[in-house]
Parts: structure tokens; sequence; C-alpha cells
């Protein structure tokens, strides 16, 4: 039965659904490759499902095809992305369903690729193969928001976060809890789908915090530590500099610190020597568009409040999460207030959305 406005079925309907929730699950865990999910289905039976191998291979075609339980010849398959027709590191998709005789091909958005751009659907018509885009279109171009992003500009796509007391307090000297137990598991789930997380040396060498993924089992997709450095401050008794291996460990920086940038090198941290504006601050869109080129393509910013507004301000967040919980803190000692609230209310009014975490509240704002 289909609908009257798109021509797909309720069927067609709930295997891309399926699809899309498979992408949706390795999403930000596909290196330079965007997460693809793929259904086949044969006489209204799901034969195989695949996705889009950690690090962006095997491609998600290509594994559903590989662990089908049935001949996958005279099969409908089911894909969130136009099906590659190139070679790349791994040969073109459409090559493989040729192969394979599947007979349907339902895909939901083009690939914005220069060099699939929608080529797919042709040769797999050319192909006798009956090709269907389109369905479920606006889910999928909400799933592959930030890979058009930055196939389109070429930056990381940036997710801030912040948690802060119902009396707007960000850090507070008495207490370094603010938000509870579940909020934290946000913040890991962020991590996880995050490839480079950032902080300033400033806030490093006060928290010191691990800016690991601590999701059970998910150690090893923990993101990269992205430190702003200018002076090279950082504390190399922290924990961050402890745990320095194989290039997790990027620093930017504008110092002639001999002593602490041969220290770092060769515990395996990448130092970026970043120039400094007139206000000696960085260009923070230029340290964006240098993380993209090194690989960084989901970027979360875990920053104190200075860096969180210069971010918040210059509108270059894409995303942000605060976390607020019910309680105040108490103003003693030192503690530091959250002072952007202003500009999420006016600069990032595309779309906002509120849930409850138990005690603590999570708006999601969008540019
Ligand atoms: C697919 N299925 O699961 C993904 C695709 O170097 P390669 O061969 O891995 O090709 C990379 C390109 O393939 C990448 O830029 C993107 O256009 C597409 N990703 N295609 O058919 C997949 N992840
Ligand atoms: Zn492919």
């Amino acid at each position: 039965m289909s609908t009257k406005r798109d021509n797909f079925s309720s069927k067609d309907k709930k295997y891309m659904k399926l699809a899309l929730d498979l992408a949706r699950a390795r999403r930000g865990l596909t290196g330079d490759n965007p997460s693809v999910g793929c259904v086949i289905v044969k006489k209204d039976k799901i034969i195989s499902i695949g996705q889009t191998g950690y690090g962006g291979r095997p491609h998600a075609e290509h594994n559903a095809i590989l662990n089908c339980f049935e001949d996958p010849k005279g099969s409908k398959m089911y894909i969130t992305l136009e099906p590659c027709n190139h070679y790349g590191k791994t040969p073109p998709c459409t090559k493989n369903i040729i192969k394979n005789k599947i007979s349907e091909v339902y895909y939901s958005i083009d690939d914005i690729d220069v060099k699939m751009k929608g080529k797919s659907y042709s040769i797999l018509k050319k192909n006798n193969i009956n090709v269907k885009k389109g369905l479920l279109k606006k889910e999928s171009l909400n799933l592959y928001e930030s890979y058009y992003l930055n196939r389109k500009k070429k930056l990381p796509y940036v997710i801030g976060k912040i948690a802060l007391s119902k009396n707007k307090i960000i850090y507070s000297d008495v207490s370094k809890k603010i938000t509870n137990e579940i909020s934290d598991k946000l913040t890991h789930y962020l991590r996880l789908k995050c490839d480079g997380i950032m902080v300033t040396s400033e806030t490093l060498n006060i928290d010191n915090p691990k800016l690991s993924c601590r999701l059970e089992g998910y150690a090893q997709h923990s993101p990269k530590r992205i430190i702003l450095d200018k002076n090279l401050k950082i504390d190399l008794k922290s924990y961050v500099v402890k745990s320095i291996k194989n290039g997790n460990t990027i620093i930017f920086y504008n110092s002639n610190n001999k002593i602490k940038k041969n220290f770092l090198t060769k515990k395996g941290a990448f130092l970026i020597n970043q120039p400094i504006q007139k206000h000696r601050n960085f260009d923070l869109k230029k340290i964006l568009k240098k993380l993209y080129l090194v690989g960084i393509k989901n970027l979360l910013v875990e920053g104190g409040d200075k860096l969180t507004k210069s971010f918040l301000q210059k509108r270059m967040f894409n995303e942000f999460y605060m976390f607020k919980s019910s309680k105040n803190l108490l103003k003693e000692n030192k503690y530091v207030n959250f002072t952007s609230s202003y500009i999420l209310n006016t600069k990032y009014d595309r779309y906002k959305t509120n849930f409850k975490l138990g005690t603590d509240k999570i708006t999601i704002y969008k540019r």
C-alpha cells in the first residue's frame, strides 16, 4: 500500500527505516566515509543487513551482500545513500549490485561526493535494475547533514556542550560535579560520535579531564584530543599529557618553549604552530579548516565560558547541547558563570528542543 504523497509503500518505508537505524548506529565511527545502512529483501523477507565498516570500509552494500543467507539474485536493496560507482579504496558498489543480479535498488538521497553525484542512478537503470530514489529523503538529509557540510565547506561539523547549575555556574571550587550520571552518559555518547574533542589548556589545567569515551566497550572510539594552548601552558602532569600516544593529541600553540615542544612531540603529540590574530587569539575558523584536513569531521567543543562564547558569537557551532541541573551551586570561593545564554536565544533559533534526563534538563540548539 502506498501513501498518496510519495508513491512509496509502507513496507518500503519500514525497510528504509531499518537501513537508517543501521546507518545512525555507526555514525561518527566511519572516518572520512559517510555511515551508510543497507537492507536486502527477497520475497518480503530480510535476507541481509549491512553497515559501513568501522573507519569507513568495507561499504555497507558490500557487507550486506557478503552476509546474505540466501542468493541475492532477484532481491530488492534499500540503501540510505546512493551506492558508489567509482574505484576508490574499494571497488564500485554498483558493480557488486549488478554482478549479484539484484533487481531493485531504492536509495534515499544522492551522494554529494563529486565522484558519484547521482550517476549511479543511470548506471543501474542501464543494467535493467529498477531504481528509485527519494524514499525517506527528509530523514536521510537530516542524518547526512554533517557529511554534506564536511564535503561542501571542508569544515568539521561542530557540536558545543556545556553543563551548568540552575544558577548558571559552570565551574565551582566547592563542587566539581554539576549534572547527573545520565547526563554524563549522553556526554560520552557525544564523545563517541565525534572524532575530535576540543578544550583550552586553561580548562585542561583546572579540570584535569580524561576527555575519553567511557561508554562500556567503546574506549577505542574515544575522540582525538585537541588542545588550544597558545603559550604551551599545558600541565605536563595532567591526565591528557600522560596518556598521549600515537597522534591521539593535537596541540595548537604559538610559543618558543623548545623544552615543552620537544617533550610533547617525543610523547607522540601532533603540534601545530598556529599564528595569532591582532587581539592575540587564534583564528578559530582557520583551526577548523586545519582540523578538517587532518581528518576531524565531527568536533565536540567542551569549552569553558570563554571558548564557548567565541564559538557562539561567530555562529560556529552547528549544534549546541546545554545540560542544566535543577540545583543551585554556592557562589563561594572560585566560580565561573555561563555568560552566553543571550547568544543562544538570538543566534541559535533555527531549532530548539528540550527534554529531561532525570533531574537535569537538556536543551539542544541548532543555528
Ligand atoms: C557506498 N557505501 O557504505 C559508503 C560510501 O574510497 P572508497 O572506495 O571507500 O570510497 C569512498 C566514497 O564512497 C566516499 O567518498 C563516499 O562518496 C562513498 N561512501 N559509498 O557505496 C558506503 N560509506
Ligand atoms: Zn560503495
